[in-house]
């Protein structure tokens, strides 16, 4: 008892720990243990993360950067001059670059993320390659309300969603998600959404096993963020990375696989797992272009053009919302 009390005050400091505490013991508490792999981005994971996106197996990032640069145009030709930009889960901002720099009329940009340390670094990185945007950070995740000066609430709205991050939502998730942001958005908004395509498992289970093993220590990360953050007994060592296609959700899954039989503590709580037990930690839909549009379609946006590379890997997708 006055163990967990401990705990309890100790967490009750910070909102965000309260949250991960209740979610990491709810996960694993299902007859299929499971985490959210929204978990994953402490600055360790961050920094994992990007290394991920500069692997060769790791095609999205690049590929998606390209299309981007060749498609600019046509999106910069449908935007009206005076438009507000809002990014989704902006993390670094480095993909904003290519519009930011071609969108050269901008009243403002509005990125949204969790993480306050990497608006800040985006803040002072883009106000200074880009002198004179009017740059509102929104701490919050993807359904934050966008709260705007007066000056600005009436300006048309451009939202981008890059990266395949809807990916990690399961469709009707994805679909939900999307009509939220157009209604968010307003109607007539345009979105611009980046999508993982369904390709050969084997291009897509090595860019998410890869040979260097960065994304592994990516996945195990979240077990060493437990035992830092929530006095976890995960002996990280004794998990082991998978990542599976699900042909049948045209989905990546990683998990994480017990090597042996072992007991874990997390707070005041304790985990019994069997050998081979996984802890699912991530889902990463794949669509088609049809399959994405037709998504799309449901959550009330019309496609207005989408573009892909030479080879099909990534796409990119031009909405419009326009509700009923
Ligand atoms: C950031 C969700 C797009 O699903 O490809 C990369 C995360 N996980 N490698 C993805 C991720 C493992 C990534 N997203």
């Amino acid at each position: 008892m006055t163990s967990s009390l401990k705990h309890r005050s100790a967490i009750a400091t910070s909102p965000d720990k309260m949250e991960f505490a209740a979610d990491v013991i709810h996960g694993l508490s299902q007859p299929s243990k499971s985490l959210s792999c929204r978990w994953f981005y402490d600055a360790k994971g961050s920094d994992l993360f990007e290394q991920i996106t500069e692997l060769p197996e790791y095609y999205p990032t690049r590929t998606e950067t390209r299309i981007l640069q060749d498609c600019v145009p046509a999106i910069v030709a449908r935007t009206e001059a005076g438009s507000v930009l809002v990014e989704y889960g902006s993390g670094s901002s480095r993909k904003t670059e290519i519009l930011l720099s071609a969108l050269n009329k901008l009243a403002a940009y509005v990125p949204i993320d969790v993480s306050e340390a990497a608006l800040e670094d985006a803040r002072a990185r883009l106000s200074a390659k880009i002198p004179g945007l009017r740059i509102f950070p929104v701490i919050g995740d993807f359904l934050a309300e966008i709260d705007l000066p007066a000056s600005l609430r009436q300006k048309p709205r451009l939202g981008f969603f890059p990266g395949s991050t809807i990916g990690n939502l399961t469709r009707d998730a994805a679909q939900g998600l999307l009509r939220t942001m157009g209604e968010r958005l307003g109607p007539h908004s345009r979105l611009i959404v980046g999508v993982d395509l369904i390709k050969d498992p084997a291009v897509l289970v090595p860019a998410y096993d890869d040979a260097a093993g960065v994304t592994a220590e990516f996945n195990l990360n979240v077990l060493e963020r437990i035992n830092r953050e929530l006095s976890g007994t995960f002996d990280v060592d004794a998990f082991e990375h998978r990542a599976i296609w699900n042909a049948a959700q045209s989905r990546i899954e990683m998990h994480l696989e017990s090597r042996r039989q072992q007991t874990v503590q997390v707070l005041d709580r304790t985990f019994d797992f069997a050998a081979g037990e996984r802890i699912h930690t991530e889902n990463s839909h794949k669509y088609s272009l049809d399959g994405f549009s037709e998504l799309a379609r449901k959550a009330g946006f019309e496609t207005l053009e989408c573009w892909t590379d030479a080879n099909s890997l990534f796409s990119v997708h031009d909405l419009r919302f326009n509700p009923r």
